[in-house]
């Protein structure tokens, strides 16, 4: 892949458009595609639709330098990337439409000899499933030049970025790349070599989409061990974060952080595409999910009973985030307990600090009694201090949160053990 190559990235969200800009900035002649025009537009006036540490300064160069465009659809390319959702439909299942969508779309592209990558976080067996949604629409192409039809080549490549982060790993994190051919991982890793700096490890498809999802799962796993012990610990008068620091004093024992919660769009997520992939077996996986899935309801009764003495509550609840520093509210243990409390406590007055959005999500402004407030007010007014994400823009008033009565500290943030 030289840099005379074009590459168009469908999909411009949390992951396309930070790969589509560091390509263009390695010279790439990069081509962003969104269905949502506001994207499109924004992309191309050189502006970022979501908060990513350094992205905005990557993308209004490469669209100055004239090697980052976005249009609403894609065009002949040498190499194609798919990064779009791969949310849940029903219970837990993998919802393969929007790649089935943007495989249909580009087909009529193809002219035989190209690279398709999927980046998207994905099922077993959704690369395939891509490859075939192609040929479907183009017949006169193969994966193998078989009856003497132009070979396509098809890819996985799936992102392990970290939200905040997401700059510096895209270039220095290790990839792993399966290719539904040899030849398709080879041509993917070229591609990926142009600005990853990392290993670039080569497998088939089926491994590269099952190393992703285990990665986030094993994060899970390890998460739910801390919220176990954090509601145990509570039981027995322990501090969780003091019992966790101790214990990860072991040379081979390294437990995660308890919290409100798992949040986000991947850990609470993509373990579920396991599960779904061999329900009988996937007991420890689906069991992890559940006990972190339950904890902010837990929280949520930890709030009832701090408030049950008191007539009419006012509570800070200070973070909505997934987790610190992001303004992302997606899959938010925060916003769920937060809204849980709105919904229940109609007598409490909720003051939400969230100090990186201006306005509250709509499932919460709908409800008269939460108002997002910044935090020096909402320490002064608050009689119950929920601390749910532990930002490090509150760190300037740990003295005032400590100070407080009735803290419910989820994230070990006065401890000092969080991270
Ligand atoms: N969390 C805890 N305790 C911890 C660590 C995290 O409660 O000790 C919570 C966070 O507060 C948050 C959630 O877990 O609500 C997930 O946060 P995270 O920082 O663990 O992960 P994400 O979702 O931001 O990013 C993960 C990363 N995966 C792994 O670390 C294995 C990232 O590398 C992936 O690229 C990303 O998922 C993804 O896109 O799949």
């Amino acid at each position: 892949m030289g840099i005379s190559s074009v590459v168009v990235v469908v999909g411009l969200g949390y992951i396309g458009l930070p790969t589509a800009a560091i390509l263009a900035s390695n010279d790439v002649k990069v081509v962003g595609v969104d269905v949502n025009p506001n994207t499109v537009a924004a992309v191309n006036r050189g502006d970022v639709p979501f908060v990513e540490p350094d992205l905005a300064t990557y993308v209004a160069g490469a669209v100055q330098q004239g090697t980052l465009r976005a249009t609403a659809a894609p065009m002949p390319a040498d190499a194609f990337i798919v990064a779009v959702p791969t949310p849940f439909k029903g219970a837990h299942e993998p919802d393969l439409s929007y790649i089935e969508s943007a495989a249909r779309t580009l087909a009529p592209c193809l002219k035989g000899g190209e690279l398709v990558i999927l980046e998207s976080t994905s099922p077993p067996g959704a690369t395939a499933k891509m490859a075939n949604w192609i040929l479907e629409e183009r017949p006169d192409l193969s994966l193998d030049g078989e009856g003497g039809r132009p070979a396509l080549h098809v890819a996985h490549c799936p992102e392990r970025v970290l939200p905040g982060r997401v700059m510096i790993e895209l270039v220095t994190n290790d990839r792993i790349v399966g290719g539904l051919t040899p030849e398709a991982a080879e041509m993917a890793k070229e591609l990926y070599a142009t600005f990853c700096q990392g290993e670039i490890l080569l497998t088939d498809a089926v491994t590269a989409e099952m190393a992703k999802l285990v990665e986030n799962a094993f994060r899970d796993v390890n998460i739910a061990f801390a919220n176990e012990l954090s509601v145990i610990s509570d039981r027995l008068g322990v501090d969780v974060w003091e019992l966790v620091r101790l214990a990860n004093h072991h040379p081979r024992v390294n437990i995660l952080q308890p919290g409100p919660g798992v949040g986000g769009h991947c850990i609470a997520v993509d373990p579920w595409f396991i599960v779904d992939a061999d329900p009988e077996q996937a007991h420890l996986i689906r069991t992890a999910r559940q006990v972190n899935d339950r904890k902010p309801e837990w929280v949520v009764n930890r709030v009832r009973d701090t408030i049950s003495e008191l007539e009419r509550p006012v509570i800070a609840a200070l973070g909505l985030a997934f987790k610190a520093d992001i303004d992302d509210l997606r899959e938010s243990p925060a916003l769920e307990i937060v809204t849980q409390i709105a919904e229940e406590f109609g007598h409490a007055r909720v003051l939400a600090v969230e100090p990186h959005i201006s306005e509250l999500p709509l499932r919460l402004a709908e409800h008269g009694n939460v108002e997002l407030t910044p935090i020096d007010q909402a320490l002064s007014a608050a009689d119950v201090t929920l601390i749910l994400v532990d930002h490090s823009r509150f760190s300037d008033f740990r003295d005032d949160i400590g100070n407080a009565v009735n803290i419910i500290d989820t994230r070990g943030f006065l401890t000092g053990q969080a991270g």
